[in-house]
């Protein structure tokens, strides 16, 4: 078994393989912990077939530098892996004119700052080259061109693959039951059935929603919600779903914020942040769909995307970890400088695995990071929940 450089908690989520990736490649010798008994798997947040990328980004302008190492990262693994991750279908960004803090206004922002190439469209040039989408005449459009797809599961098994080809080892149905600092300075984990414990320098904690249990710290900033996307039947012209016609879309109107997708093998998919607001314990997600998870993505399909408001084909129940801010938490631990905390991606954070593992890595072996990830860690203003450190 021996010592370990690193242990990485969530080897077999987003943030956990791709840390794993990072840090076998460095030729550390890690050793990661997954609870689920393989990976990728259905019991967190990644699942799903599809996420979206995109680089004008409308939750903030702090995210684009990161965005772009993001694409950078995702290309070179596809390259590594020989598999096909990433598709750029464009993003659409689309917002009433009159909704304040729109992300319409927020991919704008982002664009112009930047210096990203973007159009802004009227909802009939929107319509006239893309006729998936019906946009109200309200609405204020914006495409960017690099926008596109990441095929999560086949992201996670090439990380892990990569990982697995530079020697990392990882322990499946390894819940960890405790972790701890020694005397000494390294870490101690306690995990899986027979609560073997296993030594490193350094420990990441990249459990997704299930960081409030091993950072109870955490608790009051943190919000696991039951987060709902359905896969519509497509009852027009089938072409205008298809990757290359049908741009990725993130729109808010009065009632939220949805973001939909080219048709994949189960139709076309959306999904609306927060869905229904209902706070769960991640161990007991209802995984079950009701009528009432259909009705509340059926109205977007209707408004928005009337050519695919067939019958609803497939659906799926996953967990979002939230920040009052929606900002992801990535920061080493107030207490112990030799764990890093990562996670809340807040429903948003899949497209930022590439990089954010890359960044764990180099908070585990060095402390800091080149890129500015200011504006994510626990100290940070924008978080404006000052208070939990006191927890710590
Ligand atoms: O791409 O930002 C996104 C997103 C939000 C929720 C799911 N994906």
């Amino acid at each position: 078994m021996g010592h370990y450089d690193v242990i990485v908690v969530g080897a077999g989520g987003t943030m956990g393989s791709s840390a794993m990736y990072h840090l076998a490649r460095s030729g550390s010798k890690v050793l990661g912990l997954e609870a689920q008994p393989q990976a990728p798997h259905t019991a967190g947040s990644h699942h799903g077939l599809t996420r979206i990328i995109r680089l004008a980004y409308a939750e903030h302008p702090c995210y684009v530098p990161l965005l772009k190492r993001a694409f950078e990262l995702w290309r070179q693994l596809e390259v590594e892996s020989g598999q096909d991750l990433l598709k750029e279908t464009g993003c659409i960004n689309m917002s009433p004119k009159s909704l304040p803090d729109s992300c319409f206004k927020g991919a704008q922002a982002s664009a112009q700052l930047h210096g990203l190439t973007h159009e802004v469209l009227t909802p009939a040039e929107l319509q006239g080259r893309c006729p998936g989408y019906a946009p109200p005449e309200d609405f204020q459009i914006i495409l960017e061109p690099v926008g596109g797809v990441l095929c999560p599961e086949r992201c996670i098994a090439a990380h892990l693959a990569g990982a697995a080809a530079a020697g990392a080892e990882v322990l499946y149905g390894a819940a960890v039951t405790r972790w701890g600092v020694e005397p000494g300075g390294q870490v101690s984990v306690q995990a899986g059935p027979d609560a073997q414990t296993h030594t490193a320098d350094r420990l990441i904690l990249a459990p997704g929603a299930w960081l409030p249990r091993l950072v109870p710290e955490l608790k009051s900033l943190l919000t696991v919600e039951r987060q709902v996307v359905g896969w519509f039947d497509i009852e027009g012209d089938a072409s205008h779903f298809s990757p290359d016609s049908f741009p990725v879309a993130v729109l808010d109107d009065e009632t939220g914020m949805f973001y939909a997708f080219p048709a994949d093998a189960h139709g076309f998919k959306i999904g609306k942040m927060h869905h229904r607001r209902q706070v769960t314990e991640p161990d007991a997600l209802d995984r079950a769909i009701v009528p009432e998870d259909e009705a509340t993505l059926r109205v977007a399909v209707q408004r928005y995307f009337p050519g695919a408001a067939g019958r609803l084909n497939h659906a799926a129940a996953c967990l979002f970890t939230n920040t009052p801010d929606e900002d992801f938490v990535i920061d080493v631990h107030p207490r112990h400088p030799q764990v890093i905390i990562c996670s809340a991606c807040s429903g948003h954070g899949f497209k930022f695995g590439s990089v954010i593992g890359e960044v764990l890595k180099d908070l585990a072996l060095t402390g800091g990071t080149s890129l500015d990830i200011d504006f994510l860690r626990l100290s940070s203003l924008r978080k404006g929940q000052a208070a939990v450190l006191e927890e710590f």
